[in-house]
């Protein structure tokens, strides 16, 4: 057991991101029903206007770092970027380890934060002057604040480790043309993180000092600016947003080409190349976040505008992927489903983006529910769908085990539904001007609300599904074709149609 807590085997730490990953999902999961009963019908249910806070800040906190940042990175970057590359490990074995173990404390100083004293009901920007030591006294903040310190050095160790393999560890002859477009992914999200994260830094370490050396950067009664941790916050806040979908861009792009049968992804190169605009964009948009401070009409029309060229490189990821999976024979695979899937309702998260970054109708919309569709159809349906493509993808080579295929693809239905159900109607909410954060409204608002978190309870129920299907193929001990040894598995197999185990023989040849 030590062993494999200490391993600096690639595999052995993806693993481990993966248990922490699923492990904060559930967490994060009961965070958000605990949301959702509340907002079920008006009335309190908490009565606790500061304890529901504290549960929307640590639901973000939770599926941001701790689930969607270490499952796609630290779990499948961990097992497949040296596979799909052919080098022997990572670059820095141990400072992998270490990577990984950052993060079990920076998880318990933010479950602490939560739980003693009054809790951070920051939200997960931590805007001063709520999060100063007026609005929130005792330790909950500085113990969110260390939180992220110790999240952002693990990510930070972790981006330099993924740059160096990237970079230096492919075997002569393997160009950057002919890796894996998830590869790329990987190293164009490092690079976004490493540039990102030290800004985050040093705004809450800013705040830490506001808070407890008596500096006041960000407290105009000492010559500060609040608007100044605004600045810095997003200027982290928006490229990670595409640091939590860049890896998943990848992990669909290869999906699909690999589960089309084609031997590389339509407009390969094109590809790359979106995806670093995406990321150099990323850099220049942040005050899209901003647009009620107060701005002049020049400054907005600079944002707005720079925000919405983003739409041209995505949009050349979507046309790809369509074209990729162009004329083939629909297969009934899995992880396919949740590729359609993600094509599909990303795009329309993508498209109340667009909506979001006129700024004359982000003065409206702003901290409203339509906000929380958008960047929830992005996430819960971009993000959360990649990552179980990959996971259905992938889980032969992980486990040496399969899946139960039928059992999935209800499982992917029932998902399906149930987030559609939940965020859709949050647009509506959204539109007519439910605001966000706050955790009891007038009845007016009572009828998408029910209806949303009826879609939340679907949601559960197929996630509780999908444990059962892991938990099934667990005990029934099926193996896949390359480490069979047992006649159950072989029977099972050969019921199968053909095209629902092919793809699973050789995982990682296609670019
Ligand atoms: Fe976003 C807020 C704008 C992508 C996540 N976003 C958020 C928040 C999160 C988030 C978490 O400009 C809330 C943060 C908070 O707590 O306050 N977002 C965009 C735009 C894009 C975008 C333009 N967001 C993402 C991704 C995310 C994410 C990816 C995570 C995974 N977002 C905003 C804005 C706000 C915002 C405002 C602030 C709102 C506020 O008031 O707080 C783009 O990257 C999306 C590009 C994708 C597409 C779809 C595919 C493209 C095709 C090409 C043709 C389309 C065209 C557009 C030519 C556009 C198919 C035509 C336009 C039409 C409307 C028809
Ligand atoms: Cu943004």
């Amino acid at each position: 057991m030590n062993k494999w807590l200490f391993s600096t085997n690639h595999k052995d730490i993806g693993t481990m991101y993966f248990i922490l990953g699923i492990w904060a999902g559930l967490l994060g999961m009961m965070l958000s029903l605990i949301i959702r009963i509340e907002l079920t019908q008006p009335g309190p249910l908490l009565g606790n206007d500061q304890i529901y806070n504290v549960v929307v800040t640590a639901h973000a906190f939770m599926m941001i770092f701790f689930m969607v940042m270490p499952i796609m990175i630290g779990g499948f970057g961990n097992w497949l970027v040296p596979l799909m590359i052919g080098a022997p490990d990572m670059a820095f074995p141990r400072m992998n380890n270490m990577s990984f173990w950052l993060l079990p404390p920076s998880l318990t100083l933010l479950m602490m934060s939560s739980m003693i004293e009054m809790g951070a009901g920051t939200g997960w920007t931590v805007y001063p002057p709520l999060s100063s030591n007026i609005a929130h006294s005792g330790v909950s903040v500085d113990l969110a604040i260390f939180s992220l310190h110790l999240a952002g050095i693990s990510s930070i160790l972790g981006a330099v480790n993924f740059i160096t393999t990237i970079v230096n560890m492919r075997p002569m002859g393997m160009n950057m043309d002919q890796i894996s477009l998830f590869v790329w992914s990987v190293l164009i999200t490092a690079i976004l993180l490493l540039l990102s994260l030290p800004v985050l830094a040093g705004a809450i370490t800013m705040l830490l000092t506001d808070r407890n050396l008596n500096t006041s950067f960000f407290d105009p009664a000492g010559g500060g600016d609040p608007i100044l941790y605004q600045h810095l916050f997003w200027f982290f806040g928006h490229p990670e947003v595409y640091i939590l979908i860049l890896p998943g861009f990848g992990l669909i792009s290869h999906i699909v080409t690999q589960e089309s049968g084609k031997i590389e992804a339509f407009g390969y190169i094109g590809m790359v190349y979106a995806m670093a605009s995406i990321g150099l964009l990323g850099f220049v948009v942040w005050a899209h976040h901003m647009f009620t401070v107060g701005m002049d009409v020049d400054t907005r029309a600079y944002f707005t505008s720079a925000t919405m060229i983003i739409a041209v490189p995505t949009g050349i990821k979507i046309f790809s992927w369509l074209a990729t999976m162009y004329g083939i024979i629909i297969k009934k695979s899995v992880s396919l489903l949740w590729s359609y899937g993600f094509v599909f309702l990303f795009t329309m998260g993508g498209l109340t983006g667009i909506m979001l970054s006129n700024s004359s109708i982000d003065i409206t919309l702003h901290d409203t529910y339509y906000v929380v569709a958008h960047f929830h159809y992005v996430l819960s349906m971009g993000a959360v769908f990649a990552i179980m493509a990959g996971f259905i993808q992938w889980y032969p080579l992980f486990s040496g085990m399969y899946l139960n295929q039928k059992w999935l693809k209800i499982q992917f239905f029932m998902m399906f539904i149930g987030v559609n159900v939940t965020f859709f109607p949050q647009h509506f909410l959204g539109l007519a001007g439910f605001p966000r954060r706050y955790s009891d409204y007038p009845d007016t608002y009572m009828s998408w609300n029910m209806i949303s978190s009826l879609g939340s309870m679907m949601s559960l129920i197929s996630i509780l599904m999908l444990m059962f299907i892991i938990w099934e193929s667990m005990m029934s001990k099926r193996l896949c074709l390359n480490t069979i040894n047992n006649q159950t598995s072989i029977e099972w197999l050969q019921k199968l149609p053909p095209e629902e185990h092919s793809y699973n023989e050789l995982p990682l040849i296609t670019k």
